[in-house]
């Protein structure tokens, strides 16, 4: 019998959660490992990565690394007829532009969060200034352009950069960083998506020592 797959990450994590959508649209279960310390330099802390960033999956004694590479994987194992668009399947360079603006976007809040609000760097340092001026800028021009990249996209149950996207926005709201509350388009978007029960399930929150922290999530969680 295969191992049920084992999250490790954080429940407030923007990269943890694309996992968490994409598991919950396909119906895969898994069991969840929250880190709660971010500041440790211990591998093993961070479920083996020698980065030491989140999130990774166990599979047995097998360990995966990174959110796309981890959705990928947990889809592998899916039997049903879910369709998740990944980003080859994309239309053309419009769509994958929005990917690809989409995941700097993500690991610029990072960036900037881990930094200032994690390590209390100062933020109007030149490394922070401009993150936040990419990221502002990013932001903008997703808003642009969204709408023509999401009604050219073909039948799916969802895509990685739709759900990727989706996560970066809450988590704007989650860690403030950057307004994008002008930016209607991505509004809309963000507004349609959190009704869906995988995004419902998987709502932002810290995780906790003494909390309900692992433990089988249910298909759909
Ligand atoms: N390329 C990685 C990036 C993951 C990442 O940046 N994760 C953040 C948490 S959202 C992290 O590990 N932060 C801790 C750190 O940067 O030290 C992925 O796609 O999963």
């Amino acid at each position: 019998m295969t191992a049920t797959p084992c999250l490790i990450g954080r429940s407030s994590s923007h990269f943890t959660r694309v996992v968490r959508v994409i598991a919950a649209e396909l119906g895969v279960p898994y069991a969840f490992r929250p880190v709660f310390d971010l500041a440790s330099c211990d591998p093993a802390d961070y479920g083996g990565n020698p980065a030491m960033k989140l999130p990774v999956l166990h599979l047995g004694a097998e360990a995966v690394f990174g959110a796309e590479n981890i959705c990928r994987t947990l889809a592998e194992r899916h039997s049903g007829t879910g369709r998740i668009l990944w980003t080859e399947q994309l239309p053309g360079p419009a769509a994958r532009n929005v990917q690809e603006m989409v995941w700097h976007a993500m690991a610029a809040q990072v960036q900037m969060v881990f930094g200032t609000q994690a390590a209390h760097l100062p933020a109007d340092n030149l490394y922070f200034a401009k993150a936040a001026r990419g990221l502002a800028q990013v932001l903008a021009w997703l808003d642009a352009r969204l709408d023509d990249v999401l009604v050219a996209l073909p039948p799916r149950t969802t895509s990685l950069m739709e759900v990727s996207l989706f996560c970066l926005l809450e988590h704007l709201d989650f860690r403030p960083s950057v307004g994008w509350e002008d930016h209607r388009r991505l509004q809309a978007f963000a507004a349609g998506f959190a009704q869906r029960p995988s995004a419902r399930a998987t709502a932002y929150r810290l995780d906790r020592p003494d909390g309900p922290e692992s433990g089988l999530q249910a298909p759909g969680a």
